[in-house]
């Protein structure tokens, strides 16, 4: 390799971080501080992950958490591992994890202004068979006198200063947006242990013929779901039927679904009315990042899912998101079906 085919000016997740603290005046490096304990506990998780088999981390804990899902151990370690990095940080006074029934309030931090929500290891059921998995996030700064109890954290996702997800597969890769900015993707290079700046100023593409729903559920969906679905599959004369890509690890196709473009749905049915995915650290998040980058996100009712403001931290919602285009070819159907 030439030496000019080496690019030595390279961008770190922190050097990019300090470049966007330069521009907030007003920024006092709190966040910058918080984003680096972020960024070890996903380096963390990620190194887990990828010993699990060789230091018997597979399997089931023999616990289930708040809302009945069995724990795997890996849930464990990546929700103690996340929480021990946002406690050390200083930075944080209020915590929301899947995996925590309450929220954690860090009573020896009454001056962190941050709170954070988050879905430690999201697509867990997947670990065992070695299929991405990942970390979702969602960052909402306090206002001042904020005692961090759980009514701070019941806002709408347009409150977020910040959110992202991590997803581990074939290379770790870190997808980051702050309010009103762009979306960033970041792949860990190992052998530097750092996350460098590859996908600068992510887009979503307008539209494709891709969509990504668990199809299994069919027989509990609402009539224009089932409506959207034919359509997607019986085209017009001549026009060609969708492609189905789904991993069942929201990250996963979340990932793929913001580089090709397409849609992701897991919508509320007759089994599950609330929808299976959480508003705060699940659905939020990611609908930032869509947005952010050009898409649409919805919940079933066809509201802006960054506006669904949930009653309780674990709350669930139907979700739709991807393509500015195929996510309101859902919004005009569910219309005509109203
Ligand atoms: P988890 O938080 O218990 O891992 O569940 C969330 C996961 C998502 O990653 C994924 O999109 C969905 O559940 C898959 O659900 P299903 O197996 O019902 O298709
Ligand atoms: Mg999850």
């Amino acid at each position: 390799v030439g030496a000019e085919m080496i690019n030595t000016d390279i961008v770190t997740l922190t050097r990019f971080l300090t470049e966007e603290q330069v521009k907030h005046k007003e920024a006092t490096g709190d966040f910058t501080l918080l984003c680096h304990a972020l960024q070890f506990s996903f380096k963390s998780i990620a190194y887990y992950i990828r010993r699990a088999s060789l230091i018997n981390l597979t399997g089931l804990a023999g616990s289930s958490n708040t809302t009945g899902d069995d724990q795997k151990k890996l849930d464990i370690i990546g929700n103690d591992l996340f929480i021990s990095a946002m406690k050390s940080s200083g930075r944080v006074r209020v915590l929301v994890s899947e995996e925590e029934e309450e929220a954690i309030v860090f009573e020896d931090q009454p001056k962190a202004r941050y709170a954070v929500v988050c879905d430690p290891i999201d697509g867990s059921s997947n670990l065992d068979a070695g299929v991405s998995v990942g970390t979702i996030f969602g960052i909402f700064k306090l206002p001042e006198g904020a005692k961090g109890t759980k009514e701070d954290l019941l806002k709408p996702g347009t409150e977020l200063v910040a959110s992202g997800f991590t997803m581990y597969g074939a290379s770790a890769q870190l997808v980051i947006t702050m309010k009103g900015g762009t979306v960033n993707g970041f792949t860990m290079d190992n052998a530097l242990g750092e996350f460098i700046l590859t996908h600068p100023d992510m887009k979503i593409p307008r539209k494709r013929a891709i969509y990504s729903v668990n199809e299994g559920n069919t027989m509990w969906w609402e009539e224009p779901v089932k409506a959207w679905i034919h359509s997607m599959k019986n085209p017009e004369e001549g026009g060609k039927p969708y492609s189905a890509r789904y991993i069942g690890s929201m990250v996963a196709d979340a990932y793929r679904t913001l580089l090709y473009g397409g849609i992701f749905a897991y919508p509320a049915d007759k089994k599950s009315p609330k929808g299976k995915l959480r508003i705060l650290y699940e659905c939020a998040p990611m609908a930032m990042i869509f947005e952010n980058a050009g898409g649409q996100a919805v919940n079933s009712k066809m509201d802006r899912m960054l506006e669904v403001v949930p009653e309780h931290i674990h709350d669930r919602s139907g979700i739709f998101m991807g393509s500015y285009d195929e996510v309101q070819k859902v919004i005009d159907i569910h219309k005509k079906h109203a």
